[in-house]
């Protein structure tokens, strides 16, 4: 069995965060594996407050489990706090993860920081080590300083974030108006994922970002390619969407 590692916040609504990474990972057929970066005081509709762990524990966290198991790929969510930034930085410089997905979370949906001021400054300094980078319209923006109104926007926060290191950049189109698309670059082609807009309460939308990077990690440890991982973790969100709205 591959396993994945989630290197993020935890939520105990379980929506977002590890506590739905793991879920991911599990409909995956996927081992999973967590890393908490910070404790949150959540429920699916506020964040209260948000507490990153000390930069040590994450570390010995990750390099405990490097101790026990082989970690196909990983994720990284929410991370709290700069020193956190660093202690990523050091363990990919180091080779010690591969196949990482950076979801590039700076903010909660109702605009609680959740990546302090001096991390949220250098988190761009993580894409030189993504495989995949997903950001969302706000991240990509707030990351390249491309304002982003449409699909050429989207394209153009695509490359440069590519030129700032990511593989592969999946800027994720759910905030335009319209009918959602993604949208991936390669550093060679554009793809579009086009869908259709799923109607729902708010709550139901929470943490759908985590759902979808987790999901593209644990393809990337099955083998799939960028391309097929995105496409597979899009169908399983839509189907995920379905069920919460549902429920
Ligand atoms: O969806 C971003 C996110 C990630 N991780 C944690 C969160 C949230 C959003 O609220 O709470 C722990």
């Amino acid at each position: 069995m591959k396993t994945v590692l989630t290197i993020a916040g935890s939520d105990p609504s379980g929506g977002a965060g590890l506590q739905s990474d793991l879920r991911t990972f599990a409909a995956f057929g996927t081992r999973g594996l967590s890393a908490v970066t910070a404790v949150t005081a959540q429920n699916s509709s506020a964040v209260k407050s948000v507490m990153a762990v000390p930069g040590r524990l994450l570390r010995e966290q990750i390099e405990t489990l490097l101790e026990e198991f082989t970690i196909d790929a990983a994720k990284t969510g929410m991370i709290g706090s700069l020193e956190n930034l660093s202690v990523i930085k050091r363990l990919m410089k180091a080779g010690r993860l591969r196949n990482l997905v950076v979801d590039t979370v700076l903010r909660s949906t109702g605009g609680k920081p959740l990546l302090d001021k001096a991390g949220a400054k250098e988190l761009a300094s993580l894409l030189p080590y993504a495989v995949v980078a997903t950001p969302n319209l706000i991240e990509a923006a707030a990351l390249t300083g491309i304002k982003i109104t449409g699909i050429k926007g989207m394209e153009k926060a695509a490359k440069a974030l590519f030129s700032m290191g990511a593989a592969n950049v999946l800027v994720k189109g759910g905030h335009l108006k319209g009918e959602p698309a993604d949208l991936l670059y390669d550093g060679k082609e554009v793809t579009l994922f086009k869908g259709s807009r799923i109607k729902g309460p708010k709550a139901a939308f929470h943490g759908t970002g985590c759902v979808l990077s987790a999901a593209i990690a644990a393809c990337l440890a099955k083998g799939f390619s960028v391309k097929k991982s995105v496409k597979e973790a899009k169908r399983f969100l839509e189907e995920e969407f379905k069920s919460r709205v549902r429920a």
